[in-house]
């Protein structure tokens, strides 16, 4: 579907009284990104050594862009003070397709990624959204998945800040934080931008299992607890294994620690630079960085609520987001 044919049949609906956002094959998305995703799903060409990075919004895309960026990069022998990463906010790398399609930045960025070997690309987009040509092309997709209750507290600081900010996708700006009950309420309803989160997620879980040489499916609180076994696999499914010695070793450190959420919370680019794509500002990717965050935000009340949730979206799919 065209994105006019889209913009007269889709439904609609205010998400947090701020975002216009429209239905489409059962998923929400920002009713300004409307005609890029069109675009995108119509227009998108992959290629074979593509690697595409795919999560729900909050779930540790950030980290995965460094991570993967940096585990490419080693191939050029890159020394610390030539790290891209020193610059831009690893979004800058990867900016999101379906929302950035048609913007000049991201079309120089597919003909020419600026570094060898495959392309970075990301989507918050859920498996069947995808372009078709992606879903027929074999090249490689990662998801990252993290526990709800952390994805929802993550979402709510993160909105609340960019509301404050008065971002350009915000319609209104409000005068207090959102209240986390109603933040709550409206992921528990799906009617956020790319959710449900459930079915966004189980998608993907799906689809790794499916056909795990193509898709891989990681999780936040995995690459937390088992961040160098993690990366190994991440490494080795990207096709560019670590070797067992000391050397692969010594690359896995480096990987890590560049890609590490105190290291690049720290850096000046990410303490006060601007995404200039979206004008939002770099530190609203690094927040916390923790594991059950939510423990001091939600009640008990609105845990067992999600908690139901997920018991009953997850039920029969094998996969379980509340291990940690
Ligand atoms: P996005 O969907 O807007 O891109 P995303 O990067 O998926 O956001 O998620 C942001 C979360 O990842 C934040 O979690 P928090 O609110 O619970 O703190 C952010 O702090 C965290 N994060 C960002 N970079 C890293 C990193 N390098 N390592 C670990 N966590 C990170």
């Amino acid at each position: 579907m065209g994105s006019q044919e889209m913009d007269q049949v889709a439904p609609r609906e205010v998400f947090w009284n701020s975002h216009e956002i429209f239905q489409l094959e059962g998923f929400w998305f920002y009713a300004n990104s409307m005609q890029s995703m069109a675009a995108f799903r119509s227009e998108f060409q992959p290629r074979s050594d593509d690697i595409l990075l795919t999560s729900f919004p909050k779930t540790g895309t950030t980290w995965l862009i460094a991570l993967c960026h940096n585990i490419l990069s080693l191939d050029d022998d890159g020394k610390e003070e030539d790290d891209v990463l020193k610059k831009m906010n690893p979004h800058e790398l990867a900016p999101p397709l379906d929302v950035n399609f048609l913007s000049d930045q991201v079309q120089d960025l597919l003909l020419d990624p600026g570094r060898s070997g495959g392309r970075l690309l990301q989507t918050h987009l859920p498996y069947n959204c995808l372009p078709e040509s992606v879903r027929n092309s074999g090249c490689k997709i990662v998801h990252v998945a993290r526990n709800p209750k952390d994805t929802l507290v993550s979402m709510w600081h993160f909105y609340n800040k960019i509301l404050k900010i008065s971002a350009p996708i915000a319609t209104t700006t409000p005068d207090g934080p959102f209240p986390v009950e109603r933040a709550v309420e409206s992921f528990c309803s799906g009617v956020l931008p790319w959710g449900p989160f459930y079915e966004n997620v189980v998608g993907y879980w799906e689809e790794s299992n499916r056909r795990p040489k193509e898709v891989l499916f990681l999780k936040y609180e995995e690459l937390c607890r088992y961040p160098e076994e993690q990366v190994r696999k991440l490494a080795s499914f990207m096709g560019r294994p670590f070797s067992s010695m000391e050397d692969g070793d010594a690359e896995v450190g480096k990987v890590l620690r560049r890609s590490s959420f105190n290291r690049l919370k720290e850096l000046e680019v990410n303490k006060n630079g601007v995404w200039e794509l979206h004008r939002l500002p770099n530190n609203t990717f690094f927040r916390k960085g923790t594991v059950g965050d939510w423990k001091s935000y939600l009640t008990p009340q609105l845990a067992e609520r999600i908690d139901q949730l997920t018991q009953l979206k997850l039920q029969g799919t094998g996969l379980s987001l509340d291990d940690f």
